[in-house]
Parts: C-alpha cells; structure tokens; sequence
C-alpha cells in the first residue's frame, strides 16, 4: 500500500478530528522518519515534545520491552516493583517530596485541578464548591471537558459546553495587574503555562512567574504550573520556570516523561498539598503502572546521561541566530527557548509547512501565521545547519 492508500482508508473510517499533512510516517529513529513509500524526513514536531528524547531511542526500547517480559499492568489495588523508583528518581530530579502518576497531560492537569480545590477547601478553608482556579488566555491544557471549557480558543471548546466559567476566571497571560483583578478570596490556585505552546511558543514577560510566585504566597494561592510541553527539556532547562528562578506549588508534567512509547505524566509537588487527596478519592486503572514507570526512569536517565537538556539550550540558541539571518520580507520574527522555536511569518503558516515537507522536514503550524520548530532534542549541528538551508530556500520559493 502507497501513502494514498492509508490516507483514503483513514478519512473513510477514522474520525475527522484531525487535519494532518499528508505524510503516512512508518518508520523512526532520532530525528528522522521515514513514511510507507520509503522518503525521510527531519521531524520539526518530535511528537509535540513527547519525544524530546529522539524516536525509538534504544535504551528506552530496551526498558521497555525488558518490562514487558515482566509485569505490564497490576492496578493499583496492589503495588509494583517499578512505580517506587520511579517516584525517586521524580523527587532526585525535581525536588519536589511527591509525584501522583496518571497517563495523559489532561488527566494530570485534571489531577492538579482536583488537588488545588480540595486544598482550596481542606486546607484554605474556600466554602464548599467555591473554590476557583485563575487561567490565562490562550491557554492550552488539553481536551477534556473541564479543561476545554476554560479555553479561550473556539476551536478546542465551542460546541462543548456546558461551561463553569465561574469556576476558571480568565487573566491576560503576562498581565501581573489583570491577574490581580482577578483574585478572590475563593481563588485556591493559578495556573499556567511557563510558555504557552499552542499559543505559537508565546515567552510571558520577564517577571511574569516570579510575580505570580509572589502573589501566590502572599494571598496564600497555590501556584500551578503546567510543564507537560515545555518541560523536561525542551526549553534548555530541566523546566521552563527555570528561568526565572521559582519554585511553583505544583509542576504537571507528561510527553517526554514516557520518551513517546507510552503515556506517562505526573502531578508532583510537596506533602502537605499532595496528601490532602486520600485513598480512594483518585485514580486511574493504568496510572503508575510497572510498564509506564519502567520506561519513565529511563526516558528520564536519558534526558541526564545524554545531557539533552544542556543541548537543548545550546543548540536552541544556534538554530534561532542561523533563523534569524535569513533575509526574507515574509519573516516577522524568530523566537523560542531551548529546541522551541516559534518561527513567525506575515501570513498564512500551513503553505509553509506543506512545502518543507516536500523538501523532506515535517513542522506544523499554530496560529494560523506561525510555524513550530521543536526537534526531538538529540539534533545535531549539522543537521540544523541542513534544516536552515531548506528552510532558506522555501522561504525564497514562496515569497
Ligand atoms: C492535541 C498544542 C502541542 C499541552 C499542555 C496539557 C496538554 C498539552 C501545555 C495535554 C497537549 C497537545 C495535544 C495535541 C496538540 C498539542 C499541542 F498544539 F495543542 F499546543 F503539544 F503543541 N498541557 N498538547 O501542550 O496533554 O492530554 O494531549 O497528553 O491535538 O490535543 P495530552
């Protein structure tokens, strides 16, 4: 079967929730796939930063099929030899005193949601079903229903509803006196996005975190912070709220925790907010199972052995100076930290990204205007240096 083929019987059977470029992907190692008709392409997207570590990285392979010989799933009902270590390894790395494993992002951001108003009522003493949670615009944490009815984006919440939008007041990311405005005393946590990626790789303004960390402490708001794509790597530090040197509440991780062989994400933070959810009041059959930790503590051992964090920051920096030399009328602005780009164009970013992938590098485009360049983090000098001739030369193309 030819690409053509696998294209007619997905939309024939498979649920149109998706547009995607016309690439059947069959195989992948590194930063490179190859689709059903044998052509190789540079992956730009790396799984939407799930797979930070590279495709099908050997040693992640190899936990996970050793694992899989073993013991895939118990359930929480009993314990498993895997899921201790890997709770560890989150507290060595992290420093935070606890980690609460579930499997997708929105799961874990759900979990976060559950864990702020419970302590909004056990611990702040918020009155009953009161409790709410600052956002901020263009905001993306994922797609249940809760979390998509807190999004300001139509196409991820309109025709979903009902909404509590009571529940999630809205804030104007990086407006300290906006988010001000909007806290109450039934405000049991604030929570964004270090850098908000759906919402085209948008850096908040110096201050921003350290300013939200502040509020935080003194209204006696928890701080929550979502990490599941700009975490683990992909901004050039370990987190992106790194960079401005906080330490917020409660960090959500997810994508890269798994290196992109099973969903594994987490909720971690300190004791005396992790345990106000007691046994039995959350959960999840497949949440902390033996096969997800055991490939988690290696995609993280990855992350360390392979010092993909350093790289990131480092080659980040070299892609965005070689972007920013291209001369093109069509190129508003180059921007990103770590291994994530956000490449802005005065018009439509889809074009674009059809054209590099006939030039053999899959990216995708957000917002319309702008393209998204977030390699797997294991890319090389020389590689971006290719990258950027391509890009060059596409950007000569269609002008
Ligand atoms: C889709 C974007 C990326 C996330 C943050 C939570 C989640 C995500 C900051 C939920 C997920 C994804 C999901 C994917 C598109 C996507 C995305 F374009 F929307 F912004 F990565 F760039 N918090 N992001 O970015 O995690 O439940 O998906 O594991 O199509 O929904 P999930």
């Amino acid at each position: 079967m030819k690409t053509q083929d696998y294209i007619e019987i997905e939309n024939q059977y498979g649920a149109h929730n998706y547009h995607p470029l016309d690439v059947v992907v069959a195989e992948a190692q590194g930063i490179w796939v190859t689709d059903v008709d044998g052509k190789r392409y540079m992956d730009c997207l790396a799984a939407y930063s799930a797979v930070n570590q590279g495709h099908c990285h050997p040693k992640i392979y190899e936990a996970f099929v050793e694992q899989a010989k073993h013991v895939t799933l118990t359930s929480r009902a009993f314990r498993n030899n895997m899921l201790p270590l890997l709770y560890k390894k989150l507290h060595e790395m992290t420093g935070y005193e606890m980690a609460l494993p579930m499997n997708s992002g929105a799961e874990a951001v759900e979990t976060a949601i559950k864990l702020a108003r419970r302590w909004g009522y056990d611990v702040k003493g918020i009155e009953k079903d009161k409790a709410e949670i600052i956002v901020a615009d263009g905001n993306f944490h994922g797609r249940t229903t809760t979390i998509v009815g807190f999004s300001d984006d139509p196409a991820s919440f309109a025709g979903f509803g009902p909404y509590c939008h009571s529940a999630f007041p809205m804030h104007k990311y990086g407006d300290i006196d906006d988010l001000k405005s909007k806290i109450t005393p039934n405000t049991a946590a604030i929570m964004v996005e270090p850098i908000q990626g759906e919402g085209g790789i948008v850096i908040p303004p110096d201050g921003y975190l350290k300013a939200i960390e502040r509020i935080c402490k003194e209204e006696n708001i928890l701080f929550l912070c979502d990490e599941i794509q700009s975490g683990l790597g992909r901004s050039g530090k370990l987190f992106a709220h790194y960079y401005e040197n906080v330490r917020p509440d409660v960090v959500i991780i997810g994508k890269a925790l798994s290196g992109g062989f099973y969903p594994v994400s987490a909720v971690l933070a300190n004791k005396e907010i992790m345990l106000v959810i007691k046994p039995g009041e959350h959960g999840s059959t497949f949440g902390g199972n033996p096969l997800g930790a055991a490939v988690a503590c290696r995609a993280l051992d990855v992350l360390i052995e392979e010092n993909l964090i350093e790289h990131s920051f480092e080659m980040g920096k070299y892609f965005v100076e070689k972007l920013s030399k291209i001369d093109s009328p069509n190129i508003v602005q180059v921007r990103g930290r770590g291994l994530w780009i956000g490449f802005v164009l005065n018009r439509k970013a889809r074009p674009y990204c059809e054209a590099l992938m006939r030039e053999g590098i899959l990216c995708k485009d957000t917002h319309e205007n702008i393209i998204r360049i977030a390699p797997p983090l294991v890319i090389k000098k020389d590689e971006i240096d290719w990258a950027v001739g391509i890009i060059a030369k596409v950007m000569k193309e269609l002008e």
